[in-house]
């Protein structure tokens, strides 16, 4: 088994350098973190260190370090939940002696010398649970528990997304054994800034829904100034308009500086070929679009509108 492999490979360097991908999220960092806190608990005397993008809400996790380019030469890179080389956060993973690679991603690029991974778990914070359990040498302390923990709650939704089995909870319920305290957590990662409540009332306040039912609302650029806000931010609250019962397709109108960008949502007709028109595309129920001006945005809402209707005439044929 390749656990055994990556057991044998952490035992061999005295450096080893954890890493994850661009734009991480919780189980990015918990598993960065929890494996960090794994080796050094197992191994007090190794060197392990954390590199990647700072994220502020995900830094009760854990800290990042900044180390210098000569400390990659002799190091084994672990790249984390990264499916893909382009994806990892940190380009001096290339210094590194070896690289390994552990993630649940459907599998694109092997770019580790080894790679351990594992499609359908549902976080690798929970494949480096298994990790953990495989061999009776390692050693975990609450801290690491705490960071794996973390990162299954996020991947998994607080465990309601589909991959959630009986494996998820034994593994979770594993790590919990470790003292971990499930509603610090929690409010940890539910806590939200005044300004991000007032945008949310805003958006819900604005929006507007089609004869047929397609559900919008238009966010502009003195919006996102005067609520301080990222676009990325802004751009994720098109989940506030989800699973309204009269409302199949949702969107989320954001007008940036030099375009205007829709992240269109849906829990009915398939969106990607509506959003391919509007110069996107992307999966059946989550796609993405440009509009080049504002003027293209009564259009897009008729388009969107017919779509909606054309699914419901399906769905309710008239009798
Ligand atoms: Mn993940």
């Amino acid at each position: 088994m390749s656990f055994s492999l990556v057991y044998q490979k952490i035992k061999e360097y005295q450096t080893i350098i954890l890493f994850g991908h661009k734009r991480p999220d919780g189980d990015c960092y918990g598993s960065q973190f929890g494996l960090k806190d794994i080796i050094k608990t197992t191994f007090s005397d190794k060197s392990v260190f954390v590199v990647g993008e700072k994220v502020s809400y995900l830094s009760f996790i854990g800290q990042l370090d900044e180390i210098d380019d000569d400390i990659f030469k002799d190091a084994l890179a672990i790249v984390l939940d990264t499916a893909t080389r382009d994806r990892i956060s940190d380009s001096r993973y290339k210094l590194c002696k070896e690289i390994i690679k552990i993630d649940h991603h459907i599998v694109l690029d092997n770019y580790g010398d080894i790679n351990v991974v594992e499609e359908l778990i549902p976080a690798t914070c929970l494949l480096l649970t298994k990790f953990l359990l495989s061999n009776e040498n390692l050693k975990i302390s609450l801290v690491g528990a705490t960071a794996l923990y973390t990162g299954t709650v996020t991947d998994t939704g607080n465990f309601r997304y589909r991959g959630v089995n009986e494996e998820t909870m034994q593994l979770a319920g594993k790590l919990l054994s470790y003292g971990v305290n499930v509603e610090h957590i929690d409010q940890l990662l539910s806590v939200q800034s005044l300004r991000a409540v007032r945008l949310k009332s805003y958006v819900y306040r604005t929006f507007k829904v089609t004869k047929n039912g397609f559900a919008y609302a238009i966010i502009n650029r003195l919006i996102i100034k005067y609520f301080n806000v990222g676009y990325d931010e802004a751009a994720s609250l098109v989940s506030l308009l989800a699973n309204i019962q009269e409302c199949p397709v949702w969107a989320l109108i954001i007008k940036y500086p030099k375009d205007i960008r829709v992240r269109i949502r849906s829990n009915g007709p398939n969106i990607n070929t509506l959003a391919e028109k509007y110069d996107g595309g992307g999966h059946h129920k989550a796609a993405g679009a440009t509009l080049k001006s504002s003027s293209k945005i009564r259009q897009f809402v008729k388009d969107a509108d017919n779509l909606v209707k054309e699914y419901k005439e399906k769905q309710e044929p008239i009798i």
